[in-house]
């Protein structure tokens, strides 16, 4: 049982965290939100929903799979309650299947990718660039992973543990070692946080910088990435906010207050343009990023575009 307020704060106060765990998480809060409702009118029930759709949409700002997956859930055509909170649960059911089904498909699909004896450079933690790699080790390619630590928050400790517990042979690096490694990495697999409709990727902070390293030194970037993680809306130019988070991630506010002349910048994501970008490899296969149209229309819809 999902409830709706503390799902809200576990993916605000990141203990639900990552694209994929932070959509399927408010889809089942919002579905099992739906199920405590049957008996309002239909006005307070439509009511209800929206102002919880709001809340979760409202608890991050960067990764699209989080409005994706509320809209996704939410929408109904009856007016009447039971029949739309059947039709809610449905949704969810199906959103959150099919989100599980997404993550093995992009492993299949991407491991073919991966060459036995690759080095594969990763960054923060991705469970949709884990499934690729993890895939392709099952598969029986020798492979081994570099991952970078991505601080501030270090998720890269828990990529770290997945592939350890995998038995897949894993170098941890802080993250200014990316470009003097790159020389020893044969392509880099990262994940989405959202895909733009021009094909640029936004994923953690450094994600650019290590395509851009990746590119000085011709290799492969491949992007992770399950179609609800495209976002509809930026065909109406809108912009994917970037999230700001605190200071206190970066400095210890104590030493911070001595320094009256430093403030601290602590962006959690990046964009990384789609020249720099090789292949997005989704759950209906593998795209180059000026496909990231046909992948918006096709299989998420034109009808998630939000005109409000
Ligand atoms: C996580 C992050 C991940 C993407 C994709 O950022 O940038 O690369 O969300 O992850 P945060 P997944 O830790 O700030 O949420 O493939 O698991 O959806």
């Amino acid at each position: 049982m999902y409830n709706l307020m503390a799902t809200a704060e576990k993916i605000r106060n990141m203990e639900i965290r990552g694209a994929g765990r932070i959509a399927v998480s408010a889809s089942a809060a919002l579905r099992d939100y739906a199920q405590t409702l049957s008996s309002l009118s239909p006005e307070e029930f439509e009511k209800r929903i929206n102002e919880a759709a709001r809340i979760l949409i409202e608890t991050r700002p960067t990764a699209v799979s989080l409005p994706n997956a509320v809209a996704l859930t939410k929408k109904h055509s009856s007016r009447n309650v039971k029949e739309a909170i059947a039709e809610i649960v449905d949704n969810s059911e199906r959103f959150i299947k099919n989100a599980n089904e997404a993550l093995e498909k992009i492993g299949k699909v991407g491991a073919r990718r991966i060459r036995d004896g690759d080095v594969i450079m990763t960054h923060c933690n991705s469970h949709a660039a884990i499934s690729i790699i993890k895939t392709a080790f099952k598969e029986g390619k020798n492979i081994s992973v570099i991952a970078t630590e991505s601080r501030p928050r270090r998720q890269g400790l828990i990529t770290i543990r997945e592939l350890n517990d995998a038995g897949i042979p894993t170098t941890l690096i802080v993250d200014s070692a990316v470009r003097l490694l790159m020389k020893n990495v044969d392509l880099v697999v990262v994940g989405a946080d959202s895909i733009a409709v021009n094909g640029a990727l936004v994923n953690k902070i450094g994600t650019s910088q290590i395509a851009m390293a990746a590119r000085e030194a011709r290799k492969n970037v491949l992007v992770a990435a399950e179609t609800y993680k495209f976002s509809p809306n930026t065909i109406l130019g809108q912009i994917v906010e970037i999230e700001d988070r605190s200071s206190d991630e970066v400095i210890d506010s104590a030493i911070l207050k001595e320094l009256p002349n430093v403030k601290v910048k602590n962006p959690a994501f990046d964009v990384t343009p789609p020249e720099y970008i090789d292949l997005i490899i989704t759950d209906v296969g593998a795209f180059p990023p000026a496909m990231a149209y046909i992948v918006i229309k096709e299989y998420l819809g034109l009808d998630m575009i939000d005109l409000n």
